[in-house]
Formats: C-alpha cells, sequence, structure tokens
C-alpha cells in the first residue's frame, strides 16, 4: 500500500516536472519571440522596445551605431568592429549597460569585463556563438550602448 503510494507520487513528481520544463523551454522561446518572424522579411523586429530590423555585421564607434540602436547580426559570423573616424580615442566594449559591464551567458570570451580595447583605426572582430540578444556598452564612454540580436 504504501509502496503504491510512493510510485504514485514519484510518477507524479515526474509529470510535474515535464510540465514545469515545458513551461521553462517556451518561456526561454517567447523571449526571443519577437525575432521569429524576421525571416519573413517583416519590418516589426522590435526587441525591447528598438526596432532590430537592421541586419549588419560591422559596428562603428561612436554615436552612428553605438547611440542606443540594435542590430541583427548572423551566429557564427564575425562581427567587426571599427572606429574609422576618431584617431585618439579608446574604447573598452563589453557586454553590459551605460558604461557597466556585466556577464551575459554564451557571449564571446572578448566581451567580458573589462572588454576588449579598440583605438582609433583599429578593428576587432568577435562571433557570437550563442543565438540571443546582448546588449554592450563601452566603459570609457557610458553613453554608447548598442543591443545586439544574434540568430
Ligand atoms: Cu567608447
Amino acid at each position: 500500500m504504501k509502496k503504491a503510494f510512493l510510485r504514485a507520487s514519484a510518477v507524479c513528481v515526474f509529470v510535474c516536472l515535464l510540465i514545469l520544463s515545458g513551461c521553462v523551454t517556451q518561456a526561454a522561446t517567447s523571449s526571443l519571440g519577437g525575432n521569429s518572424s524576421a525571416g519573413s522579411g517583416s519590418s516589426t523586429d522590435v526587441v525591447n522596445g528598438i526596432d532590430c530590423s537592421t541586419h549588419s555585421q560591422t559596428f562603428t564607434m561612436g554615436v552612428a551605431d553605438f547611440g542606443g540602436y540594435c542590430y541583427t547580426v548572423a551566429v557564427n559570423q564575425p562581427v567587426t568592429f571599427v572606429d574609422p573616424t576618431s584617431a585618439s580615442a579608446t574604447h573598452f566594449i563589453c557586454t553590459g549597460v551605460q558604461g557597466v559591464c556585466q556577464a551575459a551567458a554564451h557571449a564571446p570570451a572578448d566581451l567580458a569585463a573589462p572588454g576588449f580595447k579598440i583605438t582609433g583605426n583599429q578593428q576587432h572582430q568577435v562571433t557570437f556563438t550563442t543565438p540571443g540578444v546582448y546588449h554592450l556598452t563601452c566603459t570609457v564612454h557610458p553613453m554608447m550602448n548598442v543591443q545586439v540580436v544574434v540568430k
């Protein structure tokens, strides 16, 4: 009798876990769900209230790209960061917001604190290997922020 009860509750726990893991998977998918229709060429590719429909594998330092915009990049394809204009500027680019580095799961190692250094007329490439939404900032210029959707 007691054994049967234990077995029944074990089955219940198993079923509950199955249901729960289904919920978690669904939540993780829906957090990126806004992008899933982008393949159709729709221009309503909005993530966190920012239009991310522009695809770019090149990011220019400064307001041009780091002025709070959002870009979509391809997974496993190098993203090039360049500063072609401000010869004397130095930037440290990391995952985070408003000049503060924050660890981001699955982000390229170069983007971990303190970030990679880039100066005028230099280039630096990083490759995102995991789809998701990443926030990048510059620790030298807290106003430099850009959102990257990798897919
Ligand atoms: Cu900067």
